[in-house]
């Protein structure tokens, strides 16, 4: 398959973290405003780029307040939550390209109006706005780890509701077997230049078996560190499944369709030997390039250091998931 050769450049970035000084220096950081079409009024400020790219970043984090109740069991980890800047600033975007600096391309978004559409095999197909699901379903804050595939980790604190919940709404059909969840696109928006070259399997989507989906640890997350969703996170919804790779984790989803037979998937499409449709956190599971036995644990900024850590089974939910696959 050629599309093969398209993953070349991201290799880099998914065996290395890029350290922090190469995504603030000066080059890259114009060339990402550029990129942003606000290239021409920032060039002036030369003498002060990496303090407006702070300011920057702190504005897109800047969101109106979220928060909710911690739910006790999804309380805390045995480790810190990841510095809000540092997650903010470290990213897998694919839809504002190949590289983890992509937050400020992210700020292009459009989030409002926001509709999520809920259909297929359901009884109650919905859509919903972004006041409808926060009016409908109780909201609640879970601090969960975060694994990438590409061995990077944080801890992070969502706020959001079980995709169970969503479930019950919606009332699937017996037929409903698996769950497909598109993310947003438009060409016009969201494609980085590389990423026009390929034919990639755009939108970017994910999916679960039902039984993935009701299970208690799935969530759909509204909002982040207290507030709404920033925009490089997947804002305004996006689905977080801890005890599998973030890839599995779609951002700004646009649609939620219940199927019948297992749906097509983005990095699936793209390089099958390598992102599997499950997808579980697995130490003793390599990817065919690298091992899965540690990670680096991102937690303390603003600089990007880590911690080798263990990885664990199952991402350290395995008392919550072990039935899904006996
Ligand atoms: N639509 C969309 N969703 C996506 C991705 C993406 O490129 N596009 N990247 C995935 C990957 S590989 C990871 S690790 C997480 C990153 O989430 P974060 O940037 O909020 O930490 O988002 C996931 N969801
Ligand atoms: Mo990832």
């Amino acid at each position: 398959m050629t599309l093969i050769r398209v993953p070349q450049s991201w290799e880099i970035s998914e065996n290395q973290i890029t350290p922090p000084e190469a995504y603030f220096n000066r080059r890259r950081f114009l060339k990402s405003l550029i990129g942003a079409g606000i290239g021409a009024s920032l060039i002036p400020l030369n003498a002060c780029q990496k303090s407006s790219s702070e300011t920057a970043l702190a504005n897109s984090l800047k969101l109106p307040k979220l928060t909710a109740k911690t739910n006790p069991a999804f309380s805390q980890v045995d480790r810190p939550i990841t510095e809000e800047m540092l997650a903010g600033k470290y990213n897998n975007f694919y839809e504002f390209g190949g590289t983890k600096n992509i937050w400020l391309k992210a700020q292009n978004l459009p989030t409002d109006p926001w509709k999520i559409e809920v259909t297929g095999l359901v009884k109650n197909p919905q859509t919903y706005d972004l006041d409808d699901l926060k009016k409908k379903f109780t909201l609640e804050e879970r601090i969960y780890r975060f694994r990438c595939v590409e061995a990077w980790s944080m801890v992070l604190p969502w706020i959001g509701f079980p995709m169970k919940k969503l479930i019950e709404a919606v009332e699937p059909t017996n037929d409903a077997k698996f769950v497909r969840f598109t993310s947003f696109y438009d060409p016009e928006i969201t494609a980085g230049p590389s990423f026009h070259l390929g034919s990639l399997p755009w939108p970017y989507q994910e999916g679960l078996r039902i039984e993935e989906m009701a299970n208690d640890l799935a969530f759909f997350a509204l909002g982040l560190y207290g507030h709404d969703l920033p925009k490089q996170h997947g804002a305004p919804v996006r689905m977080v499944i801890p005890w599998k790779y973030g890839f599995k984790g779609a951002k700004s989803i646009v649609k939620v369709e219940f199927v019948q037979q297992k749906p097509a998937t983005y990095w699936n499409t793209l390089v099958p030997n390598e992102y599997g449709f499950e997808a579980n956190v697995n130490p003793n599971k390599p990817h065919p390039r690298w091992s899965q036995a540690t990670e680096k644990f991102i937690s303390v900024g603003p600089g990007l250091s880590w911690e080798i850590k263990e990885t664990l089974p199952f991402n350290g939910y395995g008392e919550y998931v072990k039935d899904l696959y006996s």
